[in-house]
């Protein structure tokens, strides 16, 4: 009898009075208490109708009821796909309807609108809200405290995790048990986790980085994590001497930086800051290091592929590279046009295989094929070279991507969203430089003939459609969009013309 991911994250935890959580308010939630909640809401899930393989959505803000539902859906195998709570209803229905989900956990205040869609697929819809309030944690709690762990095998499914496509559809990301305990193994060792670690939990918990990476590895580890419900600068830098790791996107590090009371002092008890998401400026690395003394390690990774490549725990941990591929996973550098491998230090794409590797996109074989090459190797769709030590550098993308303090945004879907509103011919949407957030997005407009449509009104009529990270920081009319010979719009050219458009850098 065996489910190896709850196994070794969280059954061998089972009676320790030992925190595993410090909430803002100063209270702690032992190991044994948190998989008392999760069996319990376990209990719920199954006693729902939901079996082994069946899809929970959550759209709930950050808490520890939160995290014992990610424990409770692995206890029962049943498929977690956890959901950006600035998520509209309308991107909403479409995960949940994608995803067959066979229950459904929102804040309160969403449930109304969700209401529709639960009924028509005959999925439970429950409540979980902030402060653990909800019907969720009502039923849950008069549960038994102990639930008789459903069997797994490591290729069977944990969770689905959606990532927008530059088709402007999003695709469910499969990870399996093995998937998702391979790296959290790897990353514990990289990194030398041990139980007297202390992470400090900023991060958003529906995604990679917050859930699989800093939970993952904090649980496999036997370490404790204070949990934080949002990233707050002046927070973080309070607590900061009660933690000995800080996992966060480049956008914390630059508001550490900015933070007038960060300095060595505050940073002396960290052992390990761990960058990753999204690019870390070399100048970032460097600026941190001059003020506390610290290289921060950074490390690539991907929704599909959990964590690829790490600087060194021990060893150079290099400014503007994403370090050497972990143990166990393969990286390499292709030709895009031939798929040809590459030699040291010419670019290309980024490919890479191993335990870590996502099993294909639900109910897409055709994407999965595209992209999932028989062999085993993913293509990334990120660009870049290895160099003579064997650093991974990225370079670049192959695909139409904009990432905005560490989300992930889809100019495509955007497009076609802007495209749809009235008086507008085409448009084109691309990232530019942003102090904070590494890029920004902005609309680039074309009127059709003889219309004048206005920006303030197109911004107002995609509130509901689009979250509101995604949505442009400006809108600019533009006379026509350049082309190349084939009619593909020339961003390029468009992110240099535009590249002063939004004021912060
Ligand atoms: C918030 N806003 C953003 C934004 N975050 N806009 C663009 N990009 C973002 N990332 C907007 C809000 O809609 C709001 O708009 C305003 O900014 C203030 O909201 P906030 O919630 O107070 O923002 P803030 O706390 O400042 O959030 C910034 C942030 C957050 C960087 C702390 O975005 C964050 O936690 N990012 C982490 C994302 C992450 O976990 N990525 C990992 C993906 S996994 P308005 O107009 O209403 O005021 C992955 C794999 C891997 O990529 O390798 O890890
Ligand atoms: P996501 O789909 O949200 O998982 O985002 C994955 C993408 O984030 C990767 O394909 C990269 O483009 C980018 N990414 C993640 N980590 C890094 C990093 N350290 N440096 C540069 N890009 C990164």
């Amino acid at each position: 009898m065996t489910n190896p991911l709850f196994d070794r994250l969280f059954a061998r935890h089972a009676g320790e009075s030992k925190p595993l959580l410090r909430l803002v308010d100063g209270t702690t939630v032992s190991y044994a208490a948190f998989l008392s909640l999760a069996a319990q809401i376990a209990h719920l899930l199954t006693q729902s109708g939901l079996q082994a393989g069946d899809r929970l959505t959550a759209q709930v803000q950050k808490s520890h009821e939160a995290l014992a539902l990610y424990a409770a859906c692995v206890q029962a195998g049943v498929v977690f796909l956890p959901l950006n709570v600035a998520y509209t209803s309308e991107e909403l229905n479409y995960f949940i309807e994608d995803s067959g989900a066979r229950m459904i956990v929102c804040d309160g205040k969403v449930a109304a609108a969700l209401s529709p869609i639960a009924t028509r697929l005959g999925a439970s819809l429950e409540t979980l809200n902030q402060d653990g309030t909800g019907t969720l944690m009502e039923s849950a709690r008069v549960m038994p405290e102990a639930f008789p762990t459903v069997d797994r095998s490591s290729e069977d499914l944990a969770a689905l995790l959606y990532t927008s496509g530059t088709t402007g559809r999003s695709k469910g990301a499969m990870l399996s048990q093995g998937n998702l305990l391979s790296n959290a193994e790897t990353l514990a060792k990289e990194w030398q986790f041990t139980p007297d670690d202390v992470l400090l939990h900023a991060l958003p918990i529906f995604h990679t980085h917050g859930l699989f990476v800093a939970t993952n590895v904090t649980l496999v580890s036997g370490a404790s994590m204070i949990f934080l419900p949002q990233f707050n600068v002046d927070q973080l830098v309070g607590l900061m001497p009660d933690a000995t790791v800080l996992m966060g996107v480049p956008t914390f590090y630059t508001r550490l930086l900015d933070h007038p009371q960060f300095d060595r002092h505050r940073a002396s008890g960290i052992r390990l800051f761990v960058s990753g998401s999204a690019p870390l400026l070399a100048e970032t690395h460097v600026q941190f290091a001059d003020r506390t003394g610290h290289h921060i390690l950074e490390r690539y990774g991907m929704t599909e592929t959990n964590m690829n490549t790490s600087n060194p725990y021990d060893g150079e941990r290099r400014a503007g590279t994403v370090g050497l591929p972990l143990p166990g996973v393969e990286v390499m550098v292709t030709d895009p046009e031939t798929g040809a491998t590459l030699p040291e230090n010419t670019v290309g794409q980024i490919e890479v295989r191993g335990p870590n590797v996502f099993k294909g996109y639900w109910q897409m074989p055709e994407k999965t094929a595209a992209e999932l090459r028989g062999n085993g190797f993913f293509i990334t769709g990120d660009l870049g070279k290895i160099d003579e030590d064997g650093y991974v550098h990225i370079l670049g993308r192959n695909k139409d991507l904009i990432i905005s303090g560490g989300y992930n945004i889809y100019p495509k879907e955007i497009e076609l969203v802007l495209d749809a509103q009235p008086g507008v011919l085409e448009s084109a949407v691309i990232g530019v430089p942003h102090r904070d957030l590494g890029e920004t997005v902005i609309g680039l407009i074309v009127a059709a003939p003889g219309q004048s449509p206005g920006p303030e009104q197109i911004m107002e009529a995609i509130q509901g459609t689009l979250a509101r990270f995604k949505q442009p920081r400006r809108l600019i009319l533009v006379p026509e969009l350049p082309r190349n010979a084939m009619a593909k719009v020339q961003k390029n050219i468009l992110r240099e013309q535009f590249k002063d458009a939004v004021h912060t850098v």
